[in-house]
């Protein structure tokens, strides 16, 4: 990953920002670093909060770098109710019209959680 990175990112025209960040509580990360690299292979500038991120480190970041997508990731259920929480919060921020993709081993795999 770390040699692949800068070479993906690279080859790509640059084409928009996206935030991306594990939930507070839940600290796996390999998911959302796959998910960040194909995004930066596609010319999107990625700002990576890495894990654990409490609502205010979204709303702080998208303030400080009004992305163009918005994205969380978390494997455990029981980070499900932030996942709602921070959507609805990110949601009425600076940039209400930005997409927010989440991501979640739990989401794919078993019938689809009602998010928002
Ligand atoms: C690796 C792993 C760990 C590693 C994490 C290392 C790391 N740096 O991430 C370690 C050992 C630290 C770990 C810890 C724990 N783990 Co763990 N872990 C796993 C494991 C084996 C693999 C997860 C993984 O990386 N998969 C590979 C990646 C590529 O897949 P992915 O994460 O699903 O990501 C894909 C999609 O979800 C999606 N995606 C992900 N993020 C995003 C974001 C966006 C925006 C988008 C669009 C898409 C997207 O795209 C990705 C690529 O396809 C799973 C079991 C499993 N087989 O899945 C358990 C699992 C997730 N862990 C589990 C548990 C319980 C824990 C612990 C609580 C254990 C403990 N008692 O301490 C702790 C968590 C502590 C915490 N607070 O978070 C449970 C969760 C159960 C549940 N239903 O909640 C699982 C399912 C194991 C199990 N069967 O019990 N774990």
């Amino acid at each position: 990953m770390f040699i692949l990175r800068p070479l993906l990112a690279a080859s790509a025209p640059k084409q928009g920002k996206m935030v991306i960040g594990t939930v507070k509580g839940d600290i796996h990360d390999i998911g959302k670093n796959l998910v960040g690299m194909m995004m930066e292979g596609a010319g999107i500038d990625l700002i990576d909060l890495g894990i654990n991120n409490a609502v205010e480190k979204y709303l702080d970041a998208i303030e400080q770098h009004q992305p163009d997508i918005v994205g969380m990731s978390a494997l455990l259920t029981t980070t499900m109710p932030y996942m709602k929480a921070a959507r609805r919060s990110t949601g009425n921020s600076a940039r209400p019209s930005a997409p927010m993709p989440i991501g979640a081993m739990w989401r794919w795999r078993s019938r689809p959680p009602r998010i928002s």
